[in-house]
């Protein structure tokens, strides 16, 4: 490994969800990348097998991109958040709207996901306060969801390793999740399910429709290892939160801006909630970024319920809310999926990437189920005993070697190449993973 870093140098940075003592034993380090691949300090060439974190779908250093943040430093480098604006974010703003199911055309910036999620939990609890029902302030989120690191994103969340160190946090209830027996190695969304939905009722029945604020759930979960909405899933849950009054919040994170083959995970499964979550794909990951967009009622709620109109009608936001050089990366990254035609590009190309993925099942009887959605997949590795989450590190360890970044969690190995991906690199990657599985004991 021939990067120039001492040990109090690796020593001294605190990286986020990894494993520390084993990574600055080892340390893998990155230096550039340009278009699907990065390279490391070795000078390797390594093939973006998660587009970086969900983020890089159009790849890495897009000229467009690049071009639009450096003009916009020297233009416009920071303006502040609160009580003035620059124009960016009101164009970027509408661009979202293009990309959001109709009637979600009101956009709150945010700087990440977490601040996403964040954001609509805070709105979604305020929104029932200013229609004085200020009782429902509870949160139904789902097992295995993943809604960022914040306190209300573990609280909402149904990763048990995310939530057990931190004690009390909002009080949430969760929905079990999709992964029914008998529905191992479905292709995209498996028949049975949806039944699942209907647990909803037993937690209204257990607390009551008047103390529930909203349910948040990813439409595709993907930090849990691509957890693909059973057919008529996320209708149910529709039909049951109308039924009962109760917001319904997509985290879109991932699922937005092309990863499902479509504009949303809500245009691709066919259900419109009263919220959308983003960040990630919304800037190609080039400048953090995040944003809420919500149903114009419940914009019109606050705004007409606001007081006298030089008071705010929600105090919420972020200093990096709507920041100018993030704007100009938004507003770039959306021009370039749609110039490139790349959510047409994914679901033309994502039959053949299900194919590809399956293969993976005769890889080894470790391949204990495969689920897959627009150029997403996951592959849930069969554990080791007492050690449910080492295979899968094994494996992402191996594959980086070999030159290809696999995400890996739990017992799952995940899968999201760029947009721009071409056959021929789905084909090696896919080798190189049966390979390595085949390799594993
Ligand atoms: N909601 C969802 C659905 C996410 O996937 C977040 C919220 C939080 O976003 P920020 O920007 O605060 O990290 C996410 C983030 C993985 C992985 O390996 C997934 C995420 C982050 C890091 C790794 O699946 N998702
Ligand atoms: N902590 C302190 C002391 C602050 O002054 C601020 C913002 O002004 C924050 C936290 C929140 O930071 P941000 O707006 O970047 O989320």
């Amino acid at each position: 490994m021939s990067h120039r870093l001492t040990q109090a140098q690796l020593d001294a940075h605190w990286m986020a969800y990894t494993g520390n003592r084993q990574f600055k034993k080892d340390p893998r380090i990155i230096t550039s990348a340009k278009g699907n691949y990065y390279t490391d300090s070795d000078g390797r060439k390594v093939f973006d097998g998660l587009s970086g974190l969900w983020t890089c779908g159009l790849g890495h250093s897009v000229p467009a991109i690049n071009e639009a943040v450096a003009q916009q430093v020297k233009t416009l480098d920071y303006s502040p958040a609160f009580q003035f604006g620059h124009e960016k974010s009101f164009l970027l703003a509408e661009q979202i709207t293009e990309f959001m199911p109709a009637g979600l055309n009101r956009i709150f910036f945010t700087g990440s996901g977490s601040e996403s999620v964040d954001t609509a939990l805070k709105v979604a609890r305020a929104y029932w306060r200013k229609k004085g029902m200020g009782t429902k302030t509870k949160f139904i989120g789902r097992a295995k969801g993943y809604h960022g690191a914040s306190v209300s994103g573990f609280s909402v969340g149904g990763i048990p390793a995310n939530r057990t160190l931190y004690g009390q946090g909002l009080e949430s209830y969760h929905l079990p999740h999709t992964q029914v027996p008998g529905t191992e190695f479905s292709k995209g969304m498996a028949e049975q399910g949806k039944e699942r939905a209907d647990d909803l009722l037993n937690l209204i029945m257990m607390h009551d429709a008047s103390n529930i604020a909203a349910v948040i759930v990813e439409p595709m979960s993907g930090s849990a290892g691509v957890i693909v909405p059973p057919k008529g899933y996320l209708q149910r849950l529709r039909e049951i939160c109308d039924q009962h009054n109760i917001l319904l919040i997509f985290d879109e994170v991932i699922t937005a801006f092309g990863r499902m083959g479509a504009k949303t995970g809500a245009e691709a499964f066919g259900v419109t909630p009263d919220v959308i979550t983003m960040a990630k794909q919304v800037t190609n990951g080039v400048i953090p970024m995040g944003a809420v967009a919500f149903k114009q009622e419940i914009y019109d709620t606050f705004m007409d319920n606001g007081g006298p109109d030089y008071m705010l009608e929600i105090p919420h936001g972020y200093t990096y809310s709507a920041h100018p050089i993030a704007c100009a990366a938004g507003l770039a990254s959306l021009e370039e999926i749609k110039k490139q035609g790349l959510i047409e590009r994914v679901s033309n190309m994502s039959s053949a990437w299900e194919n590809s993925v399956h293969q993976l099942k005769d890889a080894s009887p470790m391949v204990t189920d495969i689920r897959n959605y627009g150029f997403a997949a996951g592959i849930t590795i069969a554990p080791l005993d007492g050690e449910p989450a080492k295979r899968p590190f094994q494996i992402a360890m191996a594959m980086w070697d070999k030159g290809y970044y696999v995400r890996y969690g739990a017992d799952t190995i995940q899968l999201a190449p760029p947009f721009t991906t071409e056959q021929s690199e789905i084909d090696s990657l896919i080798n190189a993973l049966g390979e390595t599985i085949r390799q594993q004991n």
